[in-house]
């Protein structure tokens, strides 16, 4: 805690230090824009999204436009409905204007941002920082669908009621961001200069946010409890005096705040507080309730006062939507049509630059081969480097079009039905709605998808969610699904307009959900027993979604993608191609090229020495005459590329694990592939780009160059017979919808779970599911008569 107090009759706090920058806090309801508003003054780009809960960690940014001598420091919090949290992300506000948080400076000045359409709900959190004592103004947003819902809002009526400033703002589109930044600014310069910024009319208006203020007429018995409880406060923790009123209420009606947060008050307050609730309860006074119904009557009050509605409010556009999209039977059709069409659009839209792109990476790896002569260092930056990493890139339009979705499915509000509309389906599962929308994140990437668990309030249901949501697929799958489709899945078309490989992918997507909350069902009634709090979710009105932040969205988790591509799995490349190309055993190389003497001389009986045979065979190469020949050095090329790849580091690996994966029908060198992509999972294209082009003779044709999908569409086992076959790709994508193969994700599970017990859980029964449910297929349709 900052040792410097700021006391009641100083108008504003004076900066501790030179350095010391201006904080200005901005906090409000969940989805009232807070974060847009954040965007719109620091110039950043935080995520938005149109549902509660999109920010739950405390984000930081300077102000652009900011007086450079007095540089001012924004703080996004994530939204709550209350000084009282329910759940881990609403915790974060309550502490950082409560003061408990040692990294956060102390705020200056606090941005409580109100939704103009729901202002009853927001100005019941509004009034109770207000009652903090800060000097505060309010953000008044949303104006335009306060509009369009026909209120209109009487903006000095509630400035006078509320007693502070109010800016109204439309921050979405950037309107009165910039007369919010001056005021921000003058309360900046004058906190530096109190003396010589008296004049300043913000500062005026900031400065009545000092006078003590209570929005909560409270029943007489209650009203004393609390100020004899807020003088024992006072006594206690001086440097939190003026928040000491606040407290008090807080403390004396919420049960929670004692019970979960013993270590912060002495015994002295909680004996205090227990003998204020019997004496309370003796006077008949309901003290969970006495200051919340005093606050909804003050608060309702204000609104009635300040809103006209020019409109006979009806059903909205929103409302009549809903009716079709939250309905039990046309609501999940619909869900399910929408995943349909975003997995089969995925696989045609994407096609013509995911050609390009590739075309653009073999254009560069043919020129890297010509530049530089064959040898170690061709190979390494040819097929270790560029076809390696190029595997990975050709997904960037996939990547593009699954995060457009996932964008527009935020955006419009969409994602919070489908939270509603899962909430059954959950609970039979044992957990709520809530749950299901980390699980949709996690469709992009389980990080923010376990991130996103912080808004569940029940910390079991918490940890329930975050074992199970790397089971959903992540967009680091899509490439692995998308090979395997297109080198095992006949390009079918089903009823003339489905395809079968987009079908294929759909049903990988719903395997992993089906897995997910299996697990889930599972872990509820075995591990972690409890029953989930009912749910409360709010369903924002659809909003037609900004361009800008679908764009930004897009380009961000693109930009994201391309760095792992150029950081991580180049890295993991290079590493393999070493692995797969060394040691190097030349009597591979001797023992081949007898054999090519040999089979040249048997069909150019003129040649004599093996000196001349060899000297002779790329000319021979090049001649379409010697047809029979050049097959045959064909077979040779891929053996001795085979039997160095055998020997190698990397092949000794996939032969120790062969016996792991052969029950599975996989062989050797796709247990390269799975090793390496524990990783990461993408790493499995890349690594199969590597193991099968690594050492390949260069031959001056086509041959090095050939697609993954045609190299892997032409593997085969000792006795002929196709590696990759339907059932092994369906098997191996089983494989990796249960997987856990994502250092990162098991780094993120750490970090929210406090400790190593659960991601090392997490990591096992993941591993051991895939396997089993692999084998399960594998074994399964190989009963049903699949090869
Ligand atoms: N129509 C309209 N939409 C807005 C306005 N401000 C923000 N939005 C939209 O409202 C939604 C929520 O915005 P966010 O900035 O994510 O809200 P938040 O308060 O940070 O939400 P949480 O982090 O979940 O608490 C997004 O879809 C925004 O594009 C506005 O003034 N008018
Ligand atoms: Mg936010």
């Amino acid at each position: 805690m900052p040792e410097h107090v700021p006391n009641v009759s100083q108008p504003l706090r004076r900066s501790t230090g030179a350095s010391a920058t201006f904080t200005a806090v901005l906090t409000g309801n969940p989805n009232c824009g807070k974060t847009t508003l954040f965007n719109a003054l620091t110039g950043l780009r935080a995520r938005v999204g149109n549902y509660a809960g999109v920010t739950v960690e405390r984000k930081e940014g300077a102000m652009v436009g900011a007086d450079p001598e007095y540089p001012v420091t924004l703080l996004d919090l994530p939204g709550t409905y209350s000084l009282s949290p329910q759940s881990l992300d609403e915790q974060i506000a309550r502490d950082v204007l409560f003061r408990r948080l040692k990294d956060v400076p102390e705020p200056d000045l606090i941005i409580v941002v109100v939704d103009a359409s729901n202002l009853q709900r927001n100005l019941y959190y509004a009034t109770q920082v207000i009652e903090l004592g800060y000097p505060t103004l309010v953000a008044l947003n949303m104006m335009d669908v306060a509009q369009a819902n026909g209120q209109e809002l009487d903006l000095k009526g509630l400035s006078a009621a509320l007693g502070v400033p109010v800016f109204p703002l439309v921050a979405s589109a950037g309107t009165g961001v910039n007369g919010l930044r001056d005021a921000v600014n003058d309360a900046a310069r004058s906190n530096r200069f109190p003396e010589s910024s008296l004049t300043s009319k913000a500062t005026d208006q900031l400065g009545h946010t000092y006078e003590p203020r209570s929005f909560a007429e409270l029943p007489e018995t209650f009203g004393r409890e609390a100020q004899a409880l807020e003088a024992r406060l006072e006594r206690l923790f001086p440097h939190r005096e003026r928040l000491a009123s606040a407290e008090a209420l807080l403390v004396l009606s919420d049960d929670k705040v004692l019970n979960a947060h013993r270590e912060l008050y002495p015994a002295e307050i909680a004996d205090a507080v227990a003998a204020a609730r019997s004496r309370l309860e003796a006077a008949g006074v309901d003290w969970r309730s006495a200051a919340i119904e005093a606050r909804y009557a003050r608060v309702f009050a204000i609104a009635q006062h300040v809103t006209t509605e020019t409109t006979i409010p009806g059903d909205t556009m929103s409302d009549k939507l809903d009716r079709v999209l939250t309905h039990r039977v046309w609501g999940l059709l619909i869900f399910v049509g929408i995943m349909a069409l975003m997995f089969q659009s995925i696989f045609t839209f994407a096609t013509i630059p995911m050609d390009a792109i590739k075309k653009a990476v073999n254009w560069c790896a043919g020129t890297v081969t010509q530049l530089l002569g064959a040898g170690d260092l061709q190979d390494l930056i040819a097929n270790g480097v560029i076809q390696g990493v190029g595997a990975v890139i050709v997904f960037l339009p996939q990547i593009c079009l699954l995060f457009l979705f996932i964008a527009l499915l935020e955006d419009t509000g969409y994602m919070a039905r489908a939270a509603f509309l899962m909430d059954r389906l959950m609970s039979r599962v044992g957990l709520h709605g809530k749950s299901f929308i980390p699980m949709l994140s996690s469709f992009a990437c389980a990080i923010p998808g376990i991130m996103a668990t912080r808004t569940i309030e029940s910390p079991k249901d918490r940890l329930v969610t975050i074992l199970v949501a790397p089971l959903m697929s992540c967009s680091a799958r899509l490439p692995v699904y998308t090979v395997l489709i297109a080198a095992c899945i006949p390009p079918t078309q089903l009823f003339g307009f489905v395809g079968l490989p987009g079908l294929t992918l759909l049903g990988m997507y719903l395997l992993g959900i089906v897995g997910a909350l299996g697990m889930a069902w599972l872990f509820k009634r075995t591990l972690l027993r409890g029953e989930p709090p009912p749910l409360i979710l709010e369903l924002p009105p659809y909003k037609r979604p900004v361009t800008k932040v679908i764009l930004r969205h897009m380009w961000d988790r693109s930009k994201l993608f391309l760095r792992r591509a150029g950081t991580v799995i180049l890295g993991i490349n290079i590493l393999l191609w070493f692995l797969a190309t060394y040691p190097r055993n030349p009597a591979v190389d001797a023992g081949i090229d007898a054999r090519r003497v040999a089979a040249a001389q048997a069909m150019l009986p003129e040649i004599r020495s093996a000196e001349e045979a060899l000297r002779k065979i790329p000319e021979v190469r090049a001649q379409p005459a010697f047809k029979q020949l050049v097959e045959q050095f064909e077979a040779l090329d891929k053996e001795q590329a085979g039997e160095h790849l055998r020997q190698s580091f990397a092949g000794r690996l996939g032969h120790g694990v062969e016996p792991l994966i052969r029950p599975l029908g996989f062989d050797w060198k796709i247990g390269i592939g799975i090793v390496a992509s524990f990783a990461a999972r993408e790493v499995f294209v890349s690594t199969m780009s590597v193991v099968y082009n690594v050492g390949k003779v260069d031959t001056g044709d086509s041959a090095s160059t050939a697609s993954l999908v045609e190299t892997l569409k032409s593997e085969t086992w000792a006795d002929g017979t196709p590696v990759y076959t339907t059932l092994t790709g369906v098997t191996l994508m089983v494989f990796y919808v249960f997987a856990m193969q994502c250092v990162s994700t098991i780094a993120i599970v750490r970090r929210e779970t406090n400790g190593w017990k659960w991601p090392l859980f997490q990591l096992a029964y993941m591993t051991a599911l895939a396997w089993i449910a692999a084998w399960v297929t594998y074994q399964g349709g190989r009963l049903l008569g699949f090869v």
